[in-house]
């Protein structure tokens, strides 16, 4: 991938998961990764692994995108050398409950709304505006075929998915006339900790969710991000929505038996 060599790509939720698993792809393409997450000793952990992969130079920070203020200034304070970000992936995202909208907690909506949707908005307003002076740059947020069909139990997670497409296609709007690209990247069911933090740790029940199914793995969706990533600067892919073989939609699955 000789036209990521050297680039600088920000990833947020870098610390595991599909981030994770797209800061290595993109430093094997040679990028420069800029990464932040809420668990910086996380992240610091991962920093021999990354290099190990073949980055140009990682840098870290620790950042929470629902802390509009400190987006705000942690965004506007990057070290020169870090600041011309070339590829933001906005990946930090969660699920948190499974229940029905008039008997769940709405400290679940809270905590998805702030991640998956005004995270995304905070982080993609402090970032754009550089990009578009800079005339390079391509936003790749993470979307969901969540946000494609709503699932029983999911309707705020489903809405925080429909509201980052909805927020990708306005954006792709917005940025006309400008060579700043935008790419939600739409994945089904993937095998990270996502159900475990949206049953809270629960490791029986999330483990029931990958049961007699072949999931989706993290560096699937990476490949698709890096893949988005190294077009040809003229060709904007605006989605990819990929899921396991055994899943059609949000609804429809094929447990082997
Ligand atoms: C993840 C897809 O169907 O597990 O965004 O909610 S699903």
């Amino acid at each position: 991938m000789k036209n990521l060599a050297g680039k600088i790509v920000l990833i947020t939720g870098a610390s595991s998961g599909i981030g994770e698993a797209t800061a290595k792809a993109f430093a094997a393409a040679g990028a420069r990764l800029l990464l932040c997450a809420r668990r910086l000793d996380k992240l610091a952990a991962l920093h021999p692994v990354f290099i190990e992969a073949g980055a140009a130079a990682v840098h870290e920070f620790a950042l929470d995108v629902t802390d509009r203020k400190a987006v705000e200034s942690t965004l506007a304070a990057l070290p020169t050398e870090w600041s011309e970000i070339d590829v933001l992936v906005n990946n930090a995202g969660l699920s948190r409950g499974f229940g029905k909208v008039y008997e769940d907690d709405p400290d679940n909506w809270e905590e998805m709304i702030d991640t998956n949707v005004k995270g995304l908005l905070y982080v993609t307003r402090a970032v754009v505006p550089g990009m578009v002076e800079r005339q390079r740059g391509h936003v790749i947020n993470m979307g969901s075929t969540a946000g494609y069909m709503t699932y029983a139990n999911g309707a705020v997670y489903c809405a925080s998915k429909a509201a980052e497409k909805a927020i990708s296609e306005g954006l792709k709007i917005d940025l006309m006339g400008t060579p700043v690209r935008v790419t939600s990247v739409d994945p089904g069911m993937v095998e990270t900790d996502f159900s475990k933090v949206r049953f809270r740790g629960d490791e029986e029940r999330a483990a029931k969710v990958y049961q007699n199914i072949t999931p989706l793995q993290p560096e699937d969706i990476a490949d698709a991000i890096v893949w988005a990533a190294s077009r040809p600067s003229h060709v904007n892919i605006h989605n990819i929505v990929l899921t396991t073989i055994d899943q059609a939609n949000s609804t429809v699955f094929h447990r082997h038996s």
